[in-house]
């Protein structure tokens, strides 16, 4: 098989067109587009989603759910649509124009609003992802970010998202294809990855090259990866690293924009066809491909095979070759990597491999990575961004009924740690924080919500700057600390301790004699009262605070936290 480099459809209009439109949109009503939005409609606007025009009409999406097919026919796995909220979509007459903007305001397109629909989300979940199930991450944004309703129609391009990162790296799909025209590249195997790249996918990417006798194209994922996973910036350094160590000139590296869903099969074959789209020939299929892992029963999602079997039933059709990926080890006596399913004397020689976590383990632990495993430049990056994990920020998030003894064993828990040293401490006390952060707000869900949203972010960035943020509101709503949870976890630990004093006993102390007038009726909405409270199923640590000092119970998440390796033992 060899590549068509013809130029494929984008969606933008002129330079001049887009000037005039860009004005003329100004007056339009205009929709602030979410990350992954952004993302989407790059794709879109750049032909890396050919054959789609925008996003998907109410026909094909219901066409794209049930059949992996666009109404017409086309193969088209993967539900491309623009969500947004009721009191957005109610506001919207069918045939109106709207603007896309990007976060800072700027208009990157307009759409013609052909269709509004409310979307059965479960069916969605059940045949897109394969269960209507939030531990897996897009089902968790179809039901808890995801707007309600979603919007469909034409998309019309007037300009690129800015990056300001790695822009040399960026390409359009027809940038690449008229790169591999320029250098005659007729074959060319994509391989697709969102994690940093070792020794052992070098090896694989250079003989699936090889073997299919193409070109290289490493095109990672820099959009939306899955949560929790090495940021882009550092993995593009490391990249950056492993690319001096194939051949000159047999090898190229492109960023791709693209928010990845982790579904599986379905996603194997949209990533086929986004790398079609690109100019590639062949592309990396490896096993249990963009896998989300475990369901809440802690089963896979996805057999190991399933993405590799769906994209060799329809890769003919795709016209994109899929490649196996070999699993790669080392053999110590020969100094070497060998696929495994290609060694002979298995029995004979000693097999080593290091796998994701324990490679994490190592990373959060200090301990030596051989060379055998990854590149000297890879790993310094890697322990760069990710220091030994007690070195790293991480928040202590405390829930409980309001005089529960969260603000008394937080504080005590904050001198513990400052008195250790090391790391700042910042203490975001309820009271503390409704009087600083929140303080016109009160006590409905919806403003609850935003109180610990607030909170939420406050500790991510804390975090992410290598803090400890000690957060004490009631946070009632399991929804809600659960947001909060993944928010922080992209940059650290997130350990909820559950103070489970039972609302007897706090309305018993009643320390602000608040209870009494929830129990008169003089303030709404109390929680345990008169407003819900979710027990939190898996707290990190749930403390019973009846009868035990409170010095006692800061003293048991200390040793909480040592155990998770957050504070070392010295
Ligand atoms: S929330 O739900 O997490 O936003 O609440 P939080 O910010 O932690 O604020 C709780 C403190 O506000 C006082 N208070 C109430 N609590 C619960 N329900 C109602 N309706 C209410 N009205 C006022 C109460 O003193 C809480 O303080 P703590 O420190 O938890 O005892």
């Amino acid at each position: 098989m060899q590549n068509n480099l013809a130029p494929i459809p984008e969606l933008y209009v002129s330079y001049d067109s887009a000037q005039k439109l860009k004005l003329e949109a100004a007056d339009l009503v205009s929709h602030d587009l979410t990350p992954r939005q952004i993302c989407d409609l790059e794709l879109l606007m750049n032909g890396g989603f050919n054959p789609l025009k925008g996003f998907l009409s109410e026909q094909d999406y219901n066409s794209v759910v049930e059949d992996m097919r666009l109404s017409d026919g086309s193969l088209w796995p993967m539900p491309i649509t623009l969500d947004v909220s009721e009191q957005f979509a109610e506001g919207l007459e069918i045939g109106q124009d709207i603007a896309l903007r990007d976060q800072e305001g700027v208009i990157l397109a307009t759409m013609t609003v052909t269709d509004r629909w409310e979307p059965n989300k479960a069916n969605e979940a059940e045949k897109v992802f394969g269960a209507d199930d939030d531990k897996h991450p897009a089902v968790n944004y179809l039901h808890n970010q995801a707007g309600k309703i979603y919007l469909g129609g034409p998309v019309t391009g007037i300009q690129q998202p800015v990056h300001y990162d790695f822009r040399a790296r960026r390409d359009t799909p027809n940038e690449l294809r008229s790169y591999f025209r320029k250098m005659g590249w007729r074959k060319v195997v994509a391989f697709q990855t969102r994690n940093p790249l070792h020794r052992a996918h070098q090896e694989l990417t250079f003989r699936a090259a090889r073997e299919a006798q193409a070109n290289l194209l490493i095109h990672p994922v820099v959009g939306l990866t899955k949560p929790g996973d090495v940021d882009h910036f550092t993995r593009v350094r490391c990249y950056e690293a492993v690319l001096d160590k194939y051949p000159a000139a047999t090898t190229s590296m492109s960023l791709l924009n693209l928010a990845m869903r982790m579904a599986g099969p379905r996603e194997a074959v949209w990533h086929g066809l986004i790398r079609k789209n690109h100019g590639c020939t062949h592309f990396i299929v490896g096993r249990d491909h963009a896998g989300p892992g475990s369901n809440s029963k802690g089963e896979d999602f996805y057999g190991p095979y399933d993405a590799q079997d769906l994209f060799r039933a329809h890769q003919e059709e795709m016209g994109i070759e899929m490649v196996d990926f070999k699993h790669m080890v080392w053999v110590q006596e020969r100094a070497q990597y060998e696929a495994m399913d290609e060694i002979k004397d298995k029995d004979d020689v000693t097999i080593l491999n290091i796998s994701g976590t324990e490679l994490r383990r190592r990373l959060q632990e200090g301990l030596e990575i051989p060379e055998w495993f990854s590149f000297p430049e890879v790993v310094k990056e890697l322990r760069r961004t990710k220091p030994p994990r007690s070195k790293q920020g991480f928040t202590v998030f405390f829930t409980g009924f309001s005089g529960s003894g969260k603000s008394t064993i937080a504080n005590a828990l904050m001198v513990k740690l400052m008195e250790m040293g090391g790391r700042p401490v910042t203490l975001l006390d309820g009271d503390l924080v409704r009087k600083n952060l929140s303080s016109e707000l009160g006590f409905s869900k919806e403003h609850r919500d935003l109180n610990i949203r607030r909170i939420g972010y406050v500790a991510s960035e804390i975090t992410k700057n290598g803090g400890i943020a000690i957060c004490a509101p009631i946070a009632p709503y399991a929804t809600t600390r659960r947001a909060v949870r993944e928010d922080i976890e992209a940059f650290g630990a997130f350990v909820e301790v559950h103070v489970a004093t039972t609302i007897e006993e706090c309305e018993r102390r009643d320390r602000k004699g608040l209870y009494k007038l929830a129990r008169e009726g003089k303030i709404k909405e109390f929680t345990g009262i008169s407003d819900p409270y979710d027990v939190p199923e898996n707290p990190e640590l749930r403390l019973q605070t009846e009868n035990i000092e409170v010095d006692n119970c800061a003293h048991q998440v200390l040793l909480k936290l040592e155990s998770m390796g957050l504070i070392a033992a010295e």
